[in-house]
C-alpha cells in the first residue's frame, strides 16, 4: 500500500494541471526593485561602480527626488483591494460574497440542492459601455455585478449577480450546445480517473511503464457527431515521467482513455500502438541543471537594460495604466487572459485624450493537428473556450519573462466551488528599448548640409504567458508613442508529438504517413496550425466607426498617354454590412482595412482612422464541414467586422467544450447586420502554420508573429516630432562593483 501512496502521490505532483491549481498561486512575489535596484544604487548615490561617460553632466542630486517606481503587486493587500475603477476585476472579497448569494440562492442553496454544482465562472460583469464611457474619476463607482456560470446535473446556468443588492438580477439556463469552460478541478481530476480502472493499470504495466513514471494530460474531445451528446467527456493520454521531466517526449502511444468528465468513470479505452517503443528519455530534459552547458559557441555576456530614474509608466489604482501619451485599462481575465480597456492616446497638438479602443482581448484560439488517427484526429483544441487561456497563466519569471523594472500584475480567479485564489505575476508591464529607431534622417554630403536627427524608440508592453500543457502562447500589447499598437504572439514551449517504430528516415517506407516530421529516434512532431482571434472593439474618436476597403488595384493607361503601361490606385470601398467586411487575404489582390470615424475629420478633410496592418497570415485550409472546422469557422476569414453586441465577444461562441459550432462569430456575420456608421467590432485572426522541425525538439525556440493597429490621418502629422534624441548624459554607465 505504501508504494501505492508514493505512486499517486508522485503521479499528483508530476501531472501538470495539478501544478496549475494552486502551489504557484501562493509563491512569494519577488520584486525585482527591492532586489536588484542598481538603477537606483547607480543614480541616487552616485556610487563607485557607477560612472557617467561625461563626466560633467549630471548632478546626481537631481536623482534624490525621484520617485521610486510605482510598487509591483507585491504591495496590493488582495484581501483589502476594494475596486477603484467601473471595470476593475471582481476582488477577493467580491468573489466571496458572489458565491454566498449563489449558495443561498436555489437551485444551488445546499437546501434544495445539496447535489454537486461547480462553478465555472465569476467574473465582473461589465457594466454597460455607455455608463463606463461616460464615469469619469471620482465619480461614484457602477453597480457591481457578477457574471457566474455554473453547471449542475449537466445543465449550464447563467446567473447576473447584483453585489450591492445581493440579488440574483438575471438567471437563465442556457439550452444550447456545449458546455463552458473546464475548472482546474475538472482537469485535475481527469488525469487521474483512468487509474481507478484495472484495464488501464493492466495495459500501462504490459506496456512495462512503471505506474509511478506516469504523467497524463486531459484532452478535450472536440465534437464529432452525436454519440457525445448530452455528457461531457474527456480523453486522457499519458506519457511516461521515467527520466525525464520532459514527459511530453515520451508518449504512451495510442493509448486512449474516454472519460465522463463529470462522474470520473471510464467510458471506453482505445488501447492501439503497443508496438511503438515510447522513445528515450535521453537528451529530452530542458532545465538550466539538467543540459550540458554550451561548449562551443561563444559565452554571451550579461545584458540588461538601465532606467537611471525609472519606468515613465505608472499604475494607477492597480490597474489604469499610465505611460507618456498612453492611457488604458488592464486586467486579467481568467479565459481571455490580458483585456485592455478604454485605450486612449493623447493628441500632441491638443493635449486631449482620444478614444481608440473601447475594448482588446484574445478572444479564442484554435489548434488542429492534422493526423486523422484514431489517437490524434480529435486533437483540435480551443485553449480559452475549453481550457481557459488566463487560468493557463503561469507566475511570469522576473529578469527572463520581463525585464528588470517591470510591474507585475496578480490574477484573482475562483475555485470551482467558488473560493478565491490569487494567480501572482500573472501579467507584466514593462518599457521596451530594443536598439530601435523611432524616425531618423540624415543628410548626405552632396548636400552640403550636416543633418542627422535620429530618435530612439521606447515602447510599452503588456505581456502574459499561458502554458496550456505542453504549449506556452506569449501575447503581447505593445504601445509605442507614434500611436501605434501592435498584438504579438510568440509560440514555445513542448510540442505535443507521436511515438513511431521509426529510428531513422532511410526506414520509412514511401507511401507511409508520418502526418508530421521525424524529430528524433521514435518521434513525430505532427504537423497542427495556430490561429489566435483577437476581439478589437474600435472607437476611434467615439463609438460610430464605419470600415473601410482601401483596395489596391492596377490601372492600365491609354496608348500614347505615359511610358508607363500601369500603375498602382487606391479605391476606398466603405463596408455597408457585415459581409462586405468579411476578408480573405491576397497577395495579388492586396487591401489596406481602415476603421474610421466618417465624421469625425482632419484640419484638411480625411476622416480619421486606424488600420490593421496584418502579418501572421496563416489560413485554415480544412473542408469547412471538417467538425473542427465548423466549430473554429471563426477562422474562415482573418478579418470580420460586427456591429458591438455585449452577447458577441467569444469568437467560438460562449459555451465552447463539445461545442457544434452554432454560435461562431462565422454565424453571427452571416446575419449581415449593417455595420456603416455604427459602434463596430473588428477581429483578427493571427494564423501560422506548424510543420514541426527537428530545432523544436526538446523545446521550441519561440517563433513569434504580430499585426499592427496604426493610426491612419488620427494625427494631423507625425506625433512624435517633438520626442527628443537620447543624451549621454542621461545615461549614466553601470559598472559591476568588482570591475569599479
Ligand atoms: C491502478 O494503479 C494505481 C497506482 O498504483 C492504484 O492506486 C490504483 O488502485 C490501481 N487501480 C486499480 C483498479 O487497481
Ligand atoms: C451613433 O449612431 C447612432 C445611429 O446609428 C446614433 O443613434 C447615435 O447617437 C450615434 N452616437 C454618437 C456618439 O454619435
Ligand atoms: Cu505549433
Amino acid at each position: 500500500m505504501e508504494s501505492a501512496r508514493v505512486t499517486l502521490l508522485k503521479f499528483s505532483v508530476l501531472v501538470l494541471v495539478v501544478l496549475l491549481v494552486l502551489f504557484f498561486t501562493r509563491l512569494p512575489i519577488y520584486h525585482p526593485s527591492d532586489k536588484d535596484a542598481n538603477f537606483l544604487d547607480c543614480t541616487t548615490y552616485y556610487s563607485p561602480w557607477c560612472t557617467s561617460k561625461n563626466r560633467f553632466q549630471p548632478k546626481p542630486k537631481l536623482y534624490l527626488h525621484t520617485p521610486k517606481p510605482k510598487p509591483s503587486s507585491m504591495t496590493i493587500n488582495h484581501d483589502t483591494q476594494v475596486p477603484n475603477h467601473p471595470l476593475d476585476p471582481l476582488t477577493i472579497q467580491e468573489i466571496h460574497k458572489t458565491r454566498s448569494i449563489l449558495t443561498s440562492y436555489p437551485p444551488f442553496s445546499s437546501s434544495s440542492s445539496s447535489s454537486s454544482f461547480a462553478i465555472h465562472t465569476i467574473v465582473l460583469e461589465e457594466p454597460d459601455k455607455e455608463l463606463v464611457l461616460n464615469w469619469k474619476k471620482g465619480d461614484p463607482l457602477l453597480p457591481r455585478q457578477a457574471s457566474v456560470i455554473v453547471l449542475l446535473k449537466g445543465k449550464s446556468h447563467v446567473l447576473i449577480i447584483d453585489l450591492d443588492s445581493g440579488q440574483v438580477i438575471n438567471h437563465v439556463t442556457s439550452s444550447s450546445n456545449g458546455y463552458p469552460v473546464m475548472t482546474i478541478e475538472d482537469m485535475s481530476s481527469s488525469t487521474w480517473a483512468p487509474l481507478s480502472d484495472a484495464t488501464f493499470n493492466r495495459t500501462i504495466v504490459d506496456r512495462g511503464i512503471n505506474l509511478a513514471d506516469l504523467a497524463c494530460l486531459p484532452i478535450s474531445t472536440g465534437w464529432f457527431g452525436k454519440k457525445e451528446e448530452n455528457r461531457r467527456l474527456i480523453k486522457v493520454q499519458c506519457y511516461s515521467l521515467q527520466g525525464t521531466a520532459n514527459f511530453y517526449m515520451r508518449p504512451i502511444e495510442g493509448l486512449t482513455v474516454l472519460l465522463d468528465m463529470d462522474t470520473k468513470k471510464v467510458v471506453g479505452i482505445s488501447d492501439m500502438g503497443r508496438d511503438i517503443p515510447i522513445p528515450k528519455a535521453e537528451n529530452t530534459d530542458y532545465r538550466y541543471s539538467k543540459v550540458n552547458k554550451y561548449s562551443k559557441v561563444r559565452l554571451m555576456k550579461p545584458i540588461s537594460i538601465e532606467q537611471p530614474k525609472g519606468p515613465s509608466f505608472e499604475i494607477e489604482d492597480g490597474h489604469l495604466v499610465k505611460w507618456v501619451n498612453w492611457e488604458f485599462h488592464l486586467k486579467p481575465d481568467p479565459r481571455a487572459g490580458v483585456i485592455i480597456s478604454r485605450a486612449m492616446v493623447r493628441d500632441p497638438d491638443t493635449g486631449e485624450l482620444r478614444n481608440v479602443m473601447y475594448k482588446g482581448m484574445t478572444s479564442e484560439l484554435f489548434v488542429p493537428y492534422m493526423d486523422p488517427t484514431d489517437a490524434w484526429y480529435f486533437k483540435t483544441y480551443m485553449d480559452a473556450g475549453e481550457y481557459g487561456f488566463g487560468l493557463q497563466a503561469m507566475p511570469l519569471d522576473p529578469l527572463n519573462d520581463c525585464p528588470r523594472n517591470a510591474y507585475y500584475m496578480d490574477g484573482v480567479f475562483p475555485t470551482a466551488d467558488g473560493i478565491p485564489y490569487v494567480r501572482s505575476n500573472m501579467i507584466c508591464v514593462f518599457e521596451r528599448y530594443a536598439g530601435d529607431i523611432g524616425w531618423r534622417h540624415a543628410e548626405s554630403p552632396i548636400t552640403g548640409m550636416e543633418i542627422r536627427e535620429v530618435r530612439p524608440k521606447v515602447t510599452l508592453v503588456v505581456r502574459m504567458a499561458a502554458s496550456v500543457a505542453n504549449y506556452d502562447y506569449i501575447v503581447d500589447w505593445e504601445f509605442q508613442t507614434d500611436g501605434l499598437i501592435r498584438i504579438k504572439v510568440g509560440l514555445s514551449g513542448i510540442l505535443m508529438v507521436k511515438g513511431t517504430p521509426y529510428v531513422n528516415m532511410n526506414q520509412v517506407p514511401e507511401e507511409e504517413k508520418l502526418y508530421g516530421t521525424l524529430l528524433s529516434e521514435n518521434v513525430i512532431g505532427v504537423i497542427h496550425d495556430h490561429y489566435v482571434t483577437f476581439y478589437l472593439d474600435m472607437d476611434v474618436d467615439g463609438s460610430n466607426n464605419s470600415f473601410v476597403k482601401v483596395n489596391l488595384v492596377r490601372e492600365e493607361t491609354s496608348p500614347g498617354e505615359s511610358p508607363r503601361r500601369s500603375y498602382l490606385k487606391a479605391n476606398r470601398h466603405v463596408a455597408k454590412t457585415e459581409k462586405d467586411a468579411q476578408i480573405k487575404f491576397k497577395l495579388y489582390d492586396p487591401s489596406e482595412l481602415h476603421v474610421i470615424n466618417p465624421s469625425k475629420l482632419t484640419r484638411i478633410g480625411n476622416p480619421v482612422g486606424y488600420k490593421v496592418v496584418p502579418a501572421g497570415t496563416a489560413a485554415s485550409i480544412l473542408d469547412p464541414k471538417d467538425p473542427p472546422q465548423m466549430r473554429g469557422a471563426f477562422t474562415n476569414n482573418q478579418v470580420w467586422v460586427t456591429p458591438y453586441n455585449r452577447n458577441e465577444q467569444w469568437a467560438g461562441g460562449l459555451f465552447v467544450y463539445q461545442s457544434h459550432g452554432e454560435d461562431t462569430l462565422a454565424v453571427w456575420s452571416e446575419k449581415n447586420r449593417p455595420i456603416e456608421n455604427k459602434d463596430i467590432v473588428l477581429w483578427y485572426t493571427l494564423g501560422f502554420h506548424h510543420v514541426p522541425c527537428q530545432e523544436d525538439f526538446p523545446i521550441m525556440p519561440t517563433v513569434s508573429s504580430s499585426f499592427d493597429l496604426k493610426p491612419v490621418n488620427f494625427f494631423e502629422s507625425n506625433p512624435i516630432l517633438n520626442i527628443p534624441p537620447n543624451f549621454e548624459k542621461d545615461l549614466p554607465v553601470c559598472r559591476a562593483a568588482a570591475s569599479a
